[in-house]
């Protein structure tokens, strides 16, 4: 007799994101890391990116109303635990994008958490995001956020402060806030002061937790901004309280980096799946 299969839905998260034709960042990032934390990813592609390991050389955005139709049509019969954003590139679409979210329920008024990474620029410094764009994502998308998750480029370019210590990642997670997400996420990254170490800063609106991992001496790091926030998604589709998915995506995205690969003659890819490689290695009886 044929056997039955087992499975039961797993939480959903969607990601609104671009791809990476080099399989590093955005939706390869964003759904390898779905399939580690157990839950169900689902795509709304924002544009499609010509890259490799050395940097981006063609971006072709697709239609606003294309990419709010994805969201709606994964919304209406999928439903979603949580959603996340990466790269959405122009003005336009982050429109279409806000939209979509109200008449979904994505977002900090709706029922489904909803985790803003405002990606702005590949690590190349190759740029993902239209420059007259960072109003929308000021006035659209952060207000609508329950978590925003920017390096320390973006905080540059979003609010316009210059982190080189921790009393300014502390004064740039204020000024976050106050623009309306209900959690903000400073990343670390490259903060000159911290020479072996990677703090990032979480900030509710009440309390500031330092986040502390080790520094990593690597350029392989392609794709750790999409893995925390797609942990982060993850987390919350799963029920988690906010500040404890945060704590958990540190910790994951450190072994992330921590597994990440050299991959072309470039910047090599974090390795979001570190956790389910033992399958395959210690093969299946193991
Ligand atoms: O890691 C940020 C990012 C997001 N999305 C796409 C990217 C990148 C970085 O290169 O290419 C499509």
């Amino acid at each position: 007799m044929a056997e039955r299969s087992i499975g039961t839905t797993p939480p959903r998260v969607l990601t609104i994101a671009g791809t990476d034709s080099g399989g590093g960042a955005g939706v390869a990032a964003d759904l390898r890391t779905f399939a580690a934390c157990g839950v169900h990813g689902c795509v709304a592609v924002t544009a499609v990116t010509v890259q490799n390991t050395l940097g981006v050389t063609g971006v072709h955005m697709l239609p606003p109303e294309t990419v709010a139709a994805q969201v709606e049509a994964v919304a209406a019969d999928i439903g979603l635990n949580a959603a996340k954003t990466g790269m959405l590139g122009t003005t336009e679409i982050i429109e279409a994008v806000a939209e979509a979210c109200d008449r979904t329920g994505i977002g900090r008024d709706g029922r489904t958490p909803f985790v803003v990474d405002p990606v702005a620029a590949s690590m190349h410094g190759d740029p993902l995001l239209a420059a007259t764009a960072l109003d929308a994502y000021r006035t659209l998308l952060f207000p609508r956020a329950t978590v925003v998750t920017p390096n320390l480029d973006e905080v540059r370019l979003f609010v316009g402060i210059d982190v080189h210590d921790r009393a300014a990642q502390y004064e740039a997670a204020k000024v976050l806030h106050a623009l309306g997400p209900r959690h903000v996420l400073v990343k670390g990254g490259h903060l000159s002061e911290d020479v072996d170490t990677c703090v990032d800063l979480h900030y509710d609106g009440d309390t500031f937790t330092e986040l502390p991992g080790p520094r990593f001496t690597t350029g392989n790091t392609h794709g750790g901004g999409d893995s925390m926030a797609a942990t982060i998604a993850s987390g919350l589709a799963r029920g988690l309280p906010v500040a404890e998915a945060i704590a958990l995506a540190k910790r994951y995205v450190v072994e992330a980096v921590r597994h990440s690969y050299p991959l072309g003659a470039g910047h090599g890819p974090v390795s979001p799946l570190w956790a389910v490689r033992r399958w395959w290695e210690h093969g299946p009886d193991r």
